[in-house]
């Protein structure tokens, strides 16, 4: 019998994330720390030290480190783990290196963050034919790089990144066409991408602890609690999303934002927080050969109250020192002393640097923390 005429075929998309990937790529360049408990972020300064963790090895979190942890409990959580600063222009060639290979396969794709990417790879016709391109793709990366990856391959691109998730480290999950529900349903509705600590204790005060509760639940009592953001999450849950796998056409702003894990009134570690997200941002702008003219900071209290103020400058530039300098000023004209639950950095107003000079970052030499 040959195929059915009438049967569409279905959306096969794969998504990749990298396995800890600052702390990966540190391991990969120095032999000596592998297998260790890696902690990539602020000087944890003997448990005294100010900002965050931005990620760290599996070893670590063994010991319950985690990202956006603050420093000081990191190292109370483990004293002997190796703490590092990172080293942002080698993670981001690491990381061109990685879509370079991805892109190459010549499928639709889309990079989503320094560290996951999504292919479509509807153009296979099966998912047992992916499932074999994901397994080539999460080879030739270890080769490439030495690094490992978990990969999702699904028929939507929010269930592709939720089984990206799903077995970590080294992972590879796959998920047919018509398996979507069944698979999200006992999943907890914080896997949802965008579903925090608040929205999670919101949908669980209502009953939805999983997303098959969330699926179950009337429509029109979730836009009551949710608004317009009710139905895209009912939609989310029985594995409806359309959404395409676009590769973005010019970037029109760069940002970063951390959330802390308890909220902070505490000037110091705003400050040192602030000082990592410029470093982000800027290594981003110039990765992408960018200049910027517009940046705006924010702050969101406890509550959720935000607050942004943005600034523009009168001419454009990737300068590392203007962006931090411009920054640190609009966190201080910002923030009115309440205790703060997260804060983010965007630049605007792009334009490609094709002038001739490169800005280089003058990091030095990245020891660890002594
Ligand atoms: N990152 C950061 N601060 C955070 C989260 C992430 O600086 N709060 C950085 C460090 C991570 C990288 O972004 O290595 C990629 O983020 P992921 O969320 O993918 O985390 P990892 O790759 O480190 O770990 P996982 O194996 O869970 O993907
Ligand atoms: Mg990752």
């Amino acid at each position: 019998m040959g195929p059915d005429p009438h049967k569409t075929s279905p959306r096969i998309i794969l998504h990749l994330d990298m396995d800890s990937f600052y702390a990966s790529v540190e391991m990969q360049k120095r032999p000596e720390i592998r297998g260790k408990p890696v902690v990539i972020g602020a000087d944890p300064k003997n448990g005294k030290g100010r900002g965050v963790v931005a990620t760290c090895s599996y070893e670590a979190r063994a010991f319950g480190i985690r990202s956006a942890m603050p420093i000081s409990q990191a190292f109370s959580l483990c004293p002997h783990a190796v703490f590092l600063p990172p080293d942002f222009s080698l993670y981001a060639r690491t990381s061109s290196e990685i879509m370079t290979c991805l892109r190459g396969y010549g499928f639709p794709f889309q990079q989503v963050s320094i560290d996951e990417a999504f292919l479509d790879l509807s153009p296979l016709g099966s998912f047992s034919a992916a499932g074999g391109l994901a397994r080539e793709i999460k080879t030739s990366i270890r080769i490439a790089t030495g690094l490992y990856c978990s990969v999702g391959v699904a028929p939507t691109k929010i269930v592709a990144k939720i089984a990206s998730e799903f077995q970590k480290p080294d992972g590879l999950t796959i998920v047919e066409e018509g398996q979507a529900a069944s698979f999200l349903a006992p999943l907890p509705v914080r896997k949802i991408p965008g579903i925090g600590k608040k929205s999670e204790q919101e949908l669980n005060s209502i009953g939805i602890r999983n997303i098959g509760d969330l699926a179950e639940y009337d429509v029109q009592r979730l836009i009551t609690g949710f608004g317009h953001g009710g139905v895209a999450l009912h939609e989310i849950a029985l594995g409806i999303d359309e959404s395409e796998v676009k590769e973005r056409d010019g970037v029109k702003s760069v940002s970063r934002e951390t959330t802390f894990e308890q909220d902070t009134d505490d000037l110091a570690t705003l400050v040192v927080v602030m000082d990592t997200l410029v470093k982000d941002v800027h290594r981003d702008l110039v990765g992408g050969e960018l200049r910027f003219r517009t940046l705006t900071v924010k702050i969101r209290y406890e509550g959720f109250v935000t607050k942004t103020r943005a600034k523009t400058l009168m001419h454009y530039t990737d300068s590392k020192r203007m962006l931090r300098s411009s920054a640190q000023d609009l966190l201080r004209i910002l923030w009115g002393g309440s205790r703060i639950r997260l804060i983010g950095l965007r630049v605007s107003s792009l334009e490609k640097n094709d002038a001739c000079q490169t800005t280089l970052d003058s990091s030095g030499s990245q020891e660890p923390f002594s």
